[in-house]
């Protein structure tokens, strides 16, 4: 049998803990490994250092998320955590646990578990699980539906360089073991909230183009996001109003996240190397998508941005 599957039958109690900020493959992972706990019969909670997004509550059982009912546990699992600090304010319960399993498909590291599942191939730290579970036919209805969860946001619904081979027969499994994929297209892509609506909408009045529109730059100001009544947390996804326009080959979006602080965020296509431009910035990321930070007054983060850009193509 599998050292992880193991150690969750050798535990009584085991707490499944995501990243700050929890996504759908966070979510996805921690619930489906709690489904599979309890089935075994233990007592599992999940959590992650901050609470479930609006966008998420969705998710079945998301009302037990952060419940932590122990002082303690024999196990504790991290999942899709890069790193030590990803699991904040729960290093207490991760070193005191009797065992600890670590999950991942970040690069970079080999776990920090007594058990690692770390594999940087993947496209998602659900495919993992899928592949951890499947073997010793775990996979219910509902874990199926959670894992599906993981696999369509950490791939852009299937659109993203990651989608290989493996990712779509993963898919074709989960949905043929009962995950409901449409109705989690439907909430996941072709749902969102007002205030998530009155953003796009004046964020793409903010689009400027640059060099001879290869560049185009997104900026939603402090006015912007208080008028929307949305916060920086809320702005996943507008960048690809940029990125999107034909002829554009990067595309640029700042966020003030406080007064003169910006996070900044950038898309690029082919082999254009934005993560070359974000370490002008003491960012970093992929190829193709990559962010940092940077402070001052708007027009001066765009005219340094655009200098970054200069600098890194014209290497
Ligand atoms: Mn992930």
């Amino acid at each position: 049998m599998n050292p992880i599957l193991e150690a969750i039958d050798r535990a009584k109690s085991v707490l499944i803990i995501g990243h700050i900020r929890p996504d759908g493959d966070c979510l996805g992972s921690a619930f489906a490994l709690r489904e599979y706990c309890l089935r075994r019969g233990k007592s599992a909670d999940v959590g992650s250092p901050t609470p479930i997004p609006d966008a998420y509550m969705f998710v079945r059982n998301s009302e037990v998320f952060n419940k932590i009912t122990r002082r303690s546990y024999d196990l504790f699992i991290a999942v899709d955590c890069g790193s030590r600090d990803r699991i904040g304010r729960f290093e207490g319960y991760y070193r005191s646990a009797r065992e600890t399993v670590w999950i991942d498909h970040h690069e970079g590291h080999n776990g920090f578990g007594k058990y690692n599942l770390v594999d940087p191939t993947a496209s998602s730290t659900c495919e993992l699980i899928f592949d951890l579970l499947d073997p010793v036919k775990a996979i219910t209805p509902d874990i199926a539906t959670y894992l599906y969860l993981g696999l369509s946001t950490d791939t852009g619904h299937f659109m993203h360089g990651n989608t290989t081979p493996k990712v779509l027969y993963t898919a074709y499994k989960l949905s043929s073991y009962g995950a409901k994929c449409h109705e989690l297209a439907v909430e996941l892509y072709r749902t969102r909230s007002r205030e998530k609506t009155d953003l796009i909408a004046k964020s793409i009045e903010t689009l400027r183009f640059y060099m001879d529109g290869k560049v185009a730059i997104i900026a939603m100001t402090r006015d912007i996001l208080d008028l929307c009544h949305v916060d920086a947390n809320d702005t996943e996804g507008i960048i690809d109003y940029a990125i999107a326009v034909k002829g554009v080959e990067i595309g640029v979006s700042i966020c003030e996240e406080k007064p003169d602080e910006f996070k900044i965020s950038f898309r690029s296509r082919n082999d254009v190397n934005v993560n070359e431009v974000a370490r002008y910035f003491g960012g970093g990321g992929h190829v193709n998508a990559a962010g940092c930070r940077a402070g001052g007054k708007k027009e001066d983060v765009i005219d340094r941005i655009l200098h970054a850009i200069k600098c890194v193509c014209e290497e």
